[in-house]
């Protein structure tokens, strides 16, 4: 074969890449031309008989053909690519002012609702959600919350403990709380969070998961006080359980992390059994609060002759228990798509304060 011959298969080749009209006709020339069988294949095949001065010169030729051929693929590839992209995007259309078509499968846990339905009470009131890990410190967990080392809190909120390095001992969190703990001390007050997550403690029978969610809040600021309490979480309890009117009472508590503390509970009848909010001569426990105590302020560098606060806590299966009728803790991680199909929410119907909750 002559220079002239391998310059006609080289321009033959070339023309063809460029006048491939598609991506199948692009890949049918880089098989013609480079397949087991291609042309140029077989004339490397054919190397094999010319002498060896022919075939270093004819071989080093025949790999430069090679190389350019396959970046013409990759260019013309690349153009058809795009042509095809502009011409997908030319002749598609999406509504977008369709409205969305309901999908039967797929429910919201009421877990997941609930907190969401509570980050939207609290968020309309100016808190902004916090996290932290499940995975905690003796300090962030217990020592900062004024429950040292020999405190009999700590056998109240048995955990799990885990095999840290240099001897450590981390701990699943039992509480939300160290997230507050950590927030104090990475910002300035003034402070005004809320923190839903997982928590754990060593218990399990008919009213007690070793995993279950909490959420806690937490207001620091120079004036805070009882009655900013009191007010907060009587709003929160009437747009939460869609009461407008429900009577809220304070019953004093004790939490080694505020001083003082309380309990809450709001108005409900208990007649023929069924549990009614807001109506009626009995009361129903909801939640956990207090004055932050001044040794954890100080414990998170926070001057207890400068600022105070209140703080919350309450646990969300509970709460959601309450609202949305489910008798029983357990069937909440039973992971039963039948349960779910019964007690879940729509994606679709996302918690707001203009609909499904009603605000005093
Ligand atoms: C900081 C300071 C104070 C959070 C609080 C409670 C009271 C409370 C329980 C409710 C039901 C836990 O899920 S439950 O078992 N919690 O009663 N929690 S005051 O107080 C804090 C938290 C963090 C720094």
């Amino acid at each position: 074969m002559t220079a002239t011959d391998l310059a006609a298969i080289r321009g033959a080749i070339l023309a063809e890449i460029g006048a491939a009209a598609d991506l199948a006709a692009l890949d049918r020339t880089r098989v013609a031309a480079l397949g087991k069988k291609g042309q140029v294949t077989e004339l490397m095949k054919g190397l094999g008989a010319v002498s060896a001065e022919e075939r270093k010169a004819r071989g080093a030729e025949l790999n430069r053909l090679k190389d350019e051929i396959s970046a013409a693929l990759d260019q013309r590839k690349d153009s058809l690519s795009e042509a095809e992209l502009d011409r997908a995007l030319g002749a598609e259309r999406i509504d977008v002012t369709l409205p969305a078509r309901p999908e039967s499968e797929g429910r919201l846990h009421p877990i997941s609702q609930t907190i969401d339905e509570i980050v939207a009470i609290f968020g309309a009131m100016g808190f902004k959600v916090a996290e932290g890990p499940d995975i905690e410190d003796d300090f962030h967990n217990f020592t900062a919350l004024n429950i040292p080392p020999e405190h009999p809190a700590r056998q109240m909120m048995d955990t799990f403990y885990l095999q840290g390095p240099e001897g450590g001992r981390p701990v699943l969190r039992t509480h939300t709380s160290p997230v507050q703990v950590r927030t104090m001390l990475s910002e300035k007050p003034p402070i005004r969070i809320i923190v839903p997550g997982r928590t754990y403690r060593s218990d399990s029978d008919m009213t007690h998961t070793p995993m279950f969610h909490q959420v806690e809040g937490l207001v620091i600021d120079k004036t805070t006080h009882m009655g900013h309490l009191k007010g907060c979480l009587a709003d929160f309890c009437r747009a939460f359980f869609e009461v407008p009117d429900v009577p809220v009472r304070f019953r004093p508590s004790f939490f080694p992390f505020v001083e003082p503390g309380a309990e809450m509970d709001i108005g409900c009848s208990r007649k023929g059994g069924e549990l009614k909010i807001g109506a009626g001569d009995d009361w129903l426990e909801i939640l956990g609060c207090g004055m932050v105590h001044p040794k954890v302020l100080r414990h998170c560098n926070i001057d207890p002759g400068e600022y105070q606060g209140f703080a919350f806590g309450m646990g969300i299966e509970r709460v959601a228990m309450l609202k949305y009728g489910i008798p029983d803790l357990r069937t909440f991680y039973e992971a039963d798509l039948r349960w779910l199909k019964h007690y879940g929410f729509s994606g679709l119907e996302v918690p707001s304060l203009v609909r499904g909750l009603v605000t005093p």
